[in-house]
């Protein structure tokens, strides 16, 4: 099952504490203030992957924490400063902090800073002075505060499958891309939004059907609607096997209207989908009607090569 919400804590390290110490040997039984500052505590950073099931390492482990910095020495030593802490999430993740205030991870590589560590505290040797020359101060590291974040993933796909349930949406993600999703003979087999990388690298989201009342939380493809919400295109597969083909794209317009304005303004290719199933006259009818740019299947390779070169060119 694909995670796609997490809420986790986060914990920076904290700075090490200063030093209280008096540098003494042989010959200098009193020699000067020594203590060194405390290093720095790690941060804690995102960092954007491709793996789009990464948030599933959240799903036990919820604290994270980053090494805390190391005291401050003798011989104004300064502490160790505690190993940065890099947790990798799937790029499209949006960040929530718990102030309000939103990061979303866009592109792969990128890494942004989630918690600063506290800075070390100062030893005795930082408050020597002139008239202080055995000064005993010293601070204590910073302890940066619990951070409470919520991850939520918006997959970025360039191309989203649309439909009703049924209408071939796993079937032609599969010929086109290398995905190997589960394909079956009956409504809602697509559980979870399926992705697929085509050869040109556009990455296509396939989402499980839409049925009428969708866009009110009927069935399971509301939850998912967010996902092709910003696609760049709309592959909208109508079924030929349909009775009512004409019927079955106006209820996902419908749909799509009701969800939000983006998706129904969103740029969309009508595919009438099963081709296979019927003669050249009823596709050519029905094609008309629905204002299909295409129609498919399965077994025409040729059709698949015309579907594959039109979302090249259009991504
Ligand atoms: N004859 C024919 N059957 C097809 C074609 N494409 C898909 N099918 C069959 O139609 C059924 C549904 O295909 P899926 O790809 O699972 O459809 P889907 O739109 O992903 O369905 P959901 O995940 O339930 O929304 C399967 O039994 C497929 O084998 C086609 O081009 N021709
Ligand atoms: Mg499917």
């Amino acid at each position: 099952m694909l995670v796609d919400e997490v809420k986790i804590t986060l914990q920076a390290g904290k700075g090490g504490d200063g030093l209280v110490h008096f540098y003494t040997d042989r010959w200098r039984p009193k020699g000067g203030p020594d203590g060194g500052n405390g290093g720095d505590g790690g941060n804690v950073y995102f960092r954007a992957v491709s793996d789009i099931s990464r948030l599933h390492q959240f799903r036990h482990q919820k604290n994270f924490e980053a090494q805390d910095g190391g005291k401050g020495g003798p011989n104004n030593c300064t502490g160790k400063n505690g190993v940065d802490l890099y947790l990798d999430i799937p790029y499209g993740s949006v960040i929530s902090y718990d102030n309000g205030t939103q990061v979303e991870l866009e592109t792969v590589g990128q890494i942004i800073l989630a918690s600063k560590g506290g800075r070390g505290g100062k030893g005795n040797h930082h408050y020597r002075s002139a008239t202080n020359q055995t000064p005993k101060e010293h601070t204590t590291g910073f302890s940066p505060p619990v951070k409470n974040i919520h991850i939520k993933l918006k997959l970025i796909a360039d191309i989203g499958f649309i439909g009703l349930p049924n209408a071939s949406k796993t079937s032609l993600l599969n010929e086109l891309t290398s995905a190997n999703a589960q394909v079956a003979n009956y409504a809602f087999t697509t559980l979870e939004p399926n992705l697929g990388v085509m050869k040109g690298g556009q990455i296509i989201a396939d989402i499980p059907g839409l049925i009428e009342g969708a866009s009110d939380g009927k069935g399971l493809g509301y939850k998912f609607l967010k996902h092709v919400e910003r696609t760049k295109i709309l592959v909208h597969c109508v079924s030929a096997e349909s009775a009512d083909p004409v019927a079955d794209y106006q209820v996902v317009r419908q749909e799509l209207k009701n969800y939000s304005s983006v998706l129904d303004s969103k740029t969309e290719i009508v595919v009438l989908t099963k081709s296979d199933l019927l003669d050249q006259k009823d596709i050519k009818k029905i094609s008309k009607k629905i204002g299909a740019a295409l129609a498919v299947s399965i077994v025409d390779d040729k059709s698949l090569k015309s579907l594959s070169d039109m979302l090249s060119k259009l991504i």
